[in-house]
């Protein structure tokens, strides 16, 4: 198995050490003083189930043992894919404790990024819940087993069918394994996938605690807090910024809603007296559509938060009004970087940008083309670098190659300007990807199984501006052969096992790309010609 790691140069670790950004806690460590300090406080709500922090502490401690007991050792990697189910926290909370890996995967997941992550990581477990949303996860796990055998142990919440009963883990007892150490790898996140495929990024005990602690202050959390969890668990914002694990640290309350959706959160917020949520913008405009018509109170929420993608002015301006409570803009990224508006910024900062890093150690770097940096105020790529952000993806030495610049900053791949005060604005980006209501598809994957489909020469994925979603996908094709329906290849992109958010929402058949182009061009220039052409044309 290819040892996981995330290291910083020594000289840095010792900094961020000393500065008491890495204070060597654990998962499994501050659970457990929680539940020390106070058992019976409400740690999370999820369906059926208000466990509190000694009920949590106790269930994290049978799931670790029982998967032990299924022959897992220390150091191995289990896919978690799970939807908003209080399960997830005794799950993830239980690999901790038994020195498993989880690697995070969305609901919205399918064959081919399972298999895709559960290669990459070497994974030998998967944990799934029986249905979620109408579909069958226990068939993903099977088609899985044959895809990748070493995935050896499938464990499922629900009716487990022929596979492990979650029951059985949360029945076991056993003797308890020190804690990791603090700088080892935690848990795999899933890169956005800027070009090609998902990558895997490994976060220590000490950088990811870090972040959600200092994100946890930032948002005036503490124990009286209670976070709604209305985007997918598993996406690292609702995670981490500060999210759950935010939360849970200060001993405040997670709320699990299943969906979004105004007529499912509006009423457990006005039930669980939620203080702060986090959502994508079109979540944020439905919102506030919704808040028109709404009966139920909303008067304990004090934080909305907008991230994953840009948020207009227009709408960021209505937030407060209409549902009662602050904004706060998040600009993040599973690498590591957050950037927040600050509570207490004036209304101009909180409208206008996506607020400033997490600490004064995070080095923000701003560049052209050559890598120089532009003069302050001026538009140019994001680098970065600091006590929480990786130095590189797990067993990808192209990706890490092209990722990150030689002394170590990340190349986020968004453009930004810098204010005066410091805040950052996302003006546009330098990869090509599709941000499509906050979910990142890379153009080159779709374009890549569009490819494999008989009736199809050549294939360009581009991103169009969407009043809705921000951007949506469009796939332009050229038939190789009769012309086939655009729905035909819509269906071919699910039949390949890829999440729904990933099927074009749109495909338009040319004839050439560019009749006019003399040479090569790249497929980046092709994808901006394609989009510019398209747009003029409407
Ligand atoms: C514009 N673009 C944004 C924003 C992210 C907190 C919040 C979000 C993420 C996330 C996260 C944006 N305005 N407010 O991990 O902890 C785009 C940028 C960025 C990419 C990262 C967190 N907030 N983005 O969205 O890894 O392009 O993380 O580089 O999914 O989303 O995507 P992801």
């Amino acid at each position: 198995m290819i040892p996981l790691q995330q290291t910083w140069p020594p000289e840095f670790a010792a900094r961020y050490r000393a500065a008491g950004y890495w204070r060597g806690e654990t998962f499994g460590g501050f659970l457990r003083q929680r539940a020390a300090e106070a058992p019976d406080r409400l740690a999370v709500v999820g369906g059926e189930h208000r466990w509190t922090y000694a009920e949590l502490d106790r269930r994290a401690d049978a799931v670790a043992a029982g998967f032990l007991e299924l022959g897992l050792v220390p150091g191995e990697r289990v896919v978690v894919h799970l939807s908003n189910i209080a399960e997830f926290f005794s799950t993830v909370f239980g690999l901790f404790r038994a020195g498993l890996v989880p690697v995070y995967a969305l609901p919205a997941h399918r064959i081919t990024e399972i298999a895709h992550f559960a290669r990459g990581a070497e994974a030998s477990a998967y944990v799934i819940a029986d249905r979620h949303d109408g579909f069958d996860y226990r068939a993903l796990a099977r088609q899985l087993q044959t895809d990748v055998p070493a995935v050896r142990e499938v464990v499922v919440v629900g009716d487990a069918g022929e596979f492990t009963p979650f029951a059985q883990l949360e029945g076991a007892s056993g003797s308890l394994l020190p804690e990791p150490s603090p700088s080892e790898v935690a848990f795999l996140q899933i890169s956005g996938g800027s070009t090609g495929l998902s990558k895997l990024i490994p976060r220590t005990h000490d950088d990811y605690i870090f972040s959600f602690r200092a994100s946890a202050e930032i948002c005036g959390q503490d124990a009286s807090s209670v976070y709604l969890t209305a985007l997918p668990v598993a996406h690292n914002f609702p995670m981490s910024s500060p999210g759950v694990f935010g939360t849970l640290y200060t001993g405040g309350c997670v709320v699990l809603s299943p969906s979004p959706a105004p007529d499912v959160a509006f009423p457990l917020i006005a039930r669980e007296r939620v203080t702060i949520t986090g959502l994508v913008p079109p979540l944020a405009l439905l919102w506030l559509q919704a808040s028109a018509a709404n009966t139920h109170d909303l008067s304990s929420l004090q934080v909305l938060q907008v991230g994953g993608a840009k948020l207009t002015p227009e709408v960021a301006k209505r937030v407060g009004p209409a549902l009662g409570c602050t904004l706060q803009q998040v600009f993040g990224m599973a690498e590591g970087l957050v950037n927040y508006t600050r509570l207490d910024d004036p209304e101009d900062v909180i409208v206008n940008t996506q607020g400033r890093p997490i600490s004064v150690d995070d080095e923000v770097i701003i560049v052209d083309d050559a890598g120089q940096p532009v003069p302050e105020g001026e538009a140019g790529y994001l680098l970065t670098r600091g006590p929480y952000t990786i130095r590189a993806y797990h067993n990808d030495p192209a990706a890490n190659a092209r990722a990150f610049t030689e002394d170590g900053f990340y190349r986020t791949g968004d453009v930004v300007k810098r204010t005066p005060e410091g805040n950052l604005v996302v003006q546009g980006r330098a990869t090509d990807h599709i941000n499509r209501a906050g979910e990142k598809i890379s153009a080159e994957e779709i374009e890549d199984h569009l490819l494999a489909h008989p009736a199809v020469f050549d294939a360009a994925v581009v991103s169009i501006p969407d009043a809705v979603m921000g951007e949506r996908s469009c796939a332009f094709i050229i038939p190789q052969g009769e012309k086939p329906k655009g729905a035909v290849l819509k269906a071919w992109i699910r039949e390949r096992g890829l999440a729904e958010f990933k099927v074009p929402d749109q495909v338009v058949f040319v004839d050439g790309f560019m009749e006019t182009a003399v040479g090569k061009i790249s497929r980046k220039e092709l994808r901006a010609a394609l989009r510019a052409r398209h747009l003029a044309a409407k």
